[in-house]
């Protein structure tokens, strides 16, 4: 999805990041280079300066904060400026002790059909009663496509051969479900091949007859920077409540699109990603931000380095990174881990890291880290500031004292060994990185 756009910018990304210093002409070409993006992604000329003026002036200005090194903060401000410039994150939340009524707009062939039947299975999956209502009395064969959309999902269908006004279906159809107890009501209505005006009269009587909670209107990503003026038009004719952008699925302008909707300050609920009924999702403008850039969730990985931000205590990262590591630092690593949550979420949080894990792995990890901890605790002082001198008999006592096997015990003096190895040579450059981020400043190695 938006393969172009996410190529371009991380390619800038890549270049900062690799670049020997960060002085303003690196930054204003590194400006450049995401200008370059934005635009080829057809994103608004005057949108993608207003974002790269912030960029630039940010990233000459601010200092990194604690724990950040300043290429990784110019990042955080991309980050942080597409995710303004997006909308940032917006929820759908429907009250489940009542109807909702939600009415479609969009011209035709934006994918509003489709999409009812998306909503519909997304909604039915979370639990609720859906009903769909077939209101585009305007296209031949719009009644049949819904029908089977409908009966794919498996929910319930209101139709009406004989009438044609679509406002008469809509309130009918509205009615019947609200009375068969169904708590999310979707009315599909017709588009026609503009934004006609009797196209936008007729969502404006169906909006003030059916009085819908929310008109939700369906924008084809492929018309780019377009978007704007569509959505701008009928917000007019009736107040646009959200927007979902379909057809995000190998569409190159896109990113024009999302732009363009999130600067009108509509919310986009979701995005549609392919034709089939599964390919829905919903948009958190944080969450698409961060695999465009390519860095998981950066923000909540930030956000979480704050949070632990001078919890790392300078002198002991420093002997750490020395190769004089003892038992105690050891089980200050776990317990650093423990804090921040479950491996799994951190792991899932690093850029690169995320999807390459199986779960049978950070299981055993998570096991493996409990087990270590409860036989570091049966040691003595001395034993954990020097483990080498830990002996047959001592790993035996060690063994019964925590209730574990005496496997665990070599596994876990194996594992020390191999940490203090790791620490002193080129492959705990990682390991630096991560503890400078978690807000310890690290010696550069
Ligand atoms: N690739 C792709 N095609 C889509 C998506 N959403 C809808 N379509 C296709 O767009 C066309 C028009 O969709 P339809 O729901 O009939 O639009 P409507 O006229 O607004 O009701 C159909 O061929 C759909 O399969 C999407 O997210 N991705
Ligand atoms: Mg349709």
């Amino acid at each position: 999805m938006l393969d172009s756009l996410r190529q371009g910018l991380q390619n800038a990304i890549t270049k900062l990041l690799k670049g020997d210093v960060v002085d303003e002409a690196a930054i204003k070409e590194f400006v450049r280079d995401l200008q370059r993006a934005l635009i080829q992604a057809d994103v608004n000329v005057k949108l993608v300066l207003g974002v790269t003026e912030n960029v630039q002036k940010r990233a000459l200005e601010e200092k990194p904060p604690a724990g950040l090194d300043r290429k990784n903060q110019i990042v955080k401000i991309l980050y942080e400026e597409l995710d303004k410039l997006l909308g940032g994150d917006q929820e759908l939340k429907l009250d489940r002790t009542k109807p909702n009524i939600v009415v479609m707009l969009g011209i035709q062939g934006s994918g509003k059909t489709t999409t009812v039947g998306k909503l519909a299975r997304f909604f039915v999956k979370k639990g609720f009663k859906v009903g769909v209502v077939a209101a585009d009395t305007f296209r031949p064969g719009a009644v049949t496509q819904l029908k089977t959309i409908a009966q794919q999902v498996g929910v319930d269908v209101y139709s009406d051969d004989k009438e044609k006004d679509s406002v008469k279906v809509a309130v009918a159809g509205k009615r019947l479900f609200e009375e068969g107890g169904k708590n999310l009501i979707i009315i599909d209505t017709a588009g026609r091949h503009k934004e006609e005006q009797s196209l936008l009269d007729e969502m404006s009587s169906i909006f003030s007859k059916v009085k819908p909670d929310l008109n939700l209107l369906v924008v084809d990503g492929t018309i780019g920077q377009q978007a704007s003026n569509q959505a701008a038009a009928f917000h007019k004719a009736s107040p646009v409540g959200g927007i979902v952008v379909t057809k995000l699925d190998g569409a190159a302008k896109g990113g024009g699109a999302l732009a363009a909707v999130g600067a009108t300050g509509a919310k986009v609920f979701f995005i549609g990603t392919g034709e089939r009924v599964d390919d829905l999702e919903e948009f958190s403008a944080t969450r698409f931000v961060g695999r465009l850039l390519g860095m998981g969730d950066l923000k909540a990985l930030l956000d979480m380095a704050k949070q632990y931000e001078g919890e790392v205590d300078e002198k002991r990262v420093q002997r750490m990174m020395s190769g004089r590591l003892t038992m105690d630092d050891f089980l200050f690593q776990f317990e650093q881990v423990n804090k921040m949550g479950s491996l799994k979420k951190i792991l899932d949080l690093i850029p690169g890291v995320s999807g390459n894990m199986k779960s049978e792995d950070l299981e055993k990890a998570e096991k493996n880290m409990k087990t270590w901890k409860s036989i570091i605790q049966a040691m003595t002082a001395e034993e954990r500031a020097a483990p080498e001198k830990l002996n047959a008999p001592r790993v035996k006592r060690l063994a019964q004292g925590s209730g574990r096997t005496e496997k665990d015990v070599r596994e876990l003096l194996a594992r020390y060994k191999q940490t203090k190895g790791l620490m002193k040579t080129g492959k705990g450059r990682e390991m630096r990185q991560m503890l400078r981020r978690a807000g310890g400043q690290v010696p550069r190695g």
